[in-house]
């Protein structure tokens, strides 16, 4: 099953020199696969937030930009940041307090304007460091003034193409690159300049820089799975490293215990800011009994994922995903 078709387009110079491919559309659903598709739909992106979601409405929403400005900038509403020029990006979110393996993390293709843009609209004061968003549902949370400058974080109003769901942030939520979900802000209403600040997850323990770690993760099989002994089975995944190491490079399967590993195919993929999804076909063995399968991705800056283990806090899980199943008679 194809949602769109899928389109390579090849670059060829005059003197026949064929540049890097370019994938686009890139969007094949698999259903038997975990993801099943590059972009997850809207209605089964994960949602997280400390409390209800808050319910903006568009004709009363303002947003304004205080704190450490010499020159503040008017209240803006909605229709003047679509006004300002849009990118669209493709991002991956993933939760910070996500034990590795679990399923709050998702890749959507956002537009919405880069933050830089609209910080260039009030003079910054030198002594201003970090850039302090604070949202409707009461979240606060802060980045360092030189990653809200970062071309790649964009404040995005829609979300595949919709405009951006209640549940992800509307009217605007904050696409902040290589980091976890905590530092995406949703429902944001003000945007404050200061000098430090500790925010909503900071004051329970949890990191205040907040880099993704490099990660794979097994989607099929799932837990105590039972695979079908002397057929081939398509244990599949995702894996992303949010750009920190070049991206992701090859991804491998072990169903040993590490002894071996086997290269899986990387089905889908775009920049490094968002997850490749990969694949690999296991010759089932005709043996019965409890199978342990292993992932782990390989960065194009040469970091293969060791076994080393991190708990989930206060910094995000590190460490292989593992998966229990069972190969059982036909
Ligand atoms: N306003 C607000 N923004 C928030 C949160 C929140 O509680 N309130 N939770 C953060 C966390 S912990 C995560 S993982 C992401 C989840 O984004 P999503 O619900 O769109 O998947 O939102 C982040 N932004
Ligand atoms: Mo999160």
């Amino acid at each position: 099953m194809k949602r769109r078709t899928f389109i390579k387009i090849s670059a060829m110079s005059a003197a026949g020199i064929v540049l890097p491919l370019k994938l686009e559309a890139q969007e094949e659903d698999i259903p038997l696969l975990k993801p099943r598709t590059l972009i997850t739909p809207n209605d089964e992106f994960y949602i997280l937030q400390i409390d209800e979601p808050a319910e903006l409405d568009e004709a009363s929403w303002r947003l304004v930009i205080t704190g450490l400005v010499e020159k503040p900038m008017p209240p803006m509403q909605l229709k003047d940041i679509k006004a300002m020029e849009a990118v669209e990006t493709m991002r991956t979110l993933k939760c910070i307090g996500d034990p590795i393996g679990t399923e709050q993390m998702g890749n959507a293709k956002w537009k919405g304007i880069r933050l830089r843009d609209l910080l260039k609209k009030v003079t910054i004061k030198l002594k201003a460091k970090v850039v302090v968003f604070r949202c409707a549902d009461s979240y606060h949370t802060a980045i360092p003034l030189a990653d809200a400058l970062h071309e790649d974080t964009i404040l995005a109003y829609e979300m595949n193409g919709e405009v951006l769901p209640i549940d992800h942030g509307y009217p605007v939520r904050l696409l902040n690159p290589g980091h976890y979900g905590t530092k995406n802000p949703k429902w944001i209403v003000n945007i404050q300049l200061a000098e430090k600040h500790t925010s909503y997850w900071e004051e329970k323990g949890w990191d205040p820089i907040a880099n993704v770690k490099l990660a794979t993760v097994i989607g099929t099989p799932s837990a105590e799975e039972e695979i079908t002994a002397g057929e081939d089975y398509t244990i599949s995944g995702a894996a992303y490293d949010a750009g920190h190491h070049g991206g992701i490079k090859k991804v491998e399967v072990s169903v040993d215990y590490g002894e071996n590993w086997n290269e899986a195919k990387i089905w889908a993929k775009d920049t490094p800011l968002a997850w490749v999804l990969w694949k690999w076909t296991w010759k089932v063995p005709k043996k019965k009994g409890p199978v342990e399968i292993y992932a782990r991705a390989t960065t194009n800056s040469g970091i293969t994922q060791d076994e080393m283990f991190l708990k989930v806090k206060p910094v995000g899980a590190l460490g292989y995903h593992t998966v229990d199943a069972k190969i059982v008679d036909p």
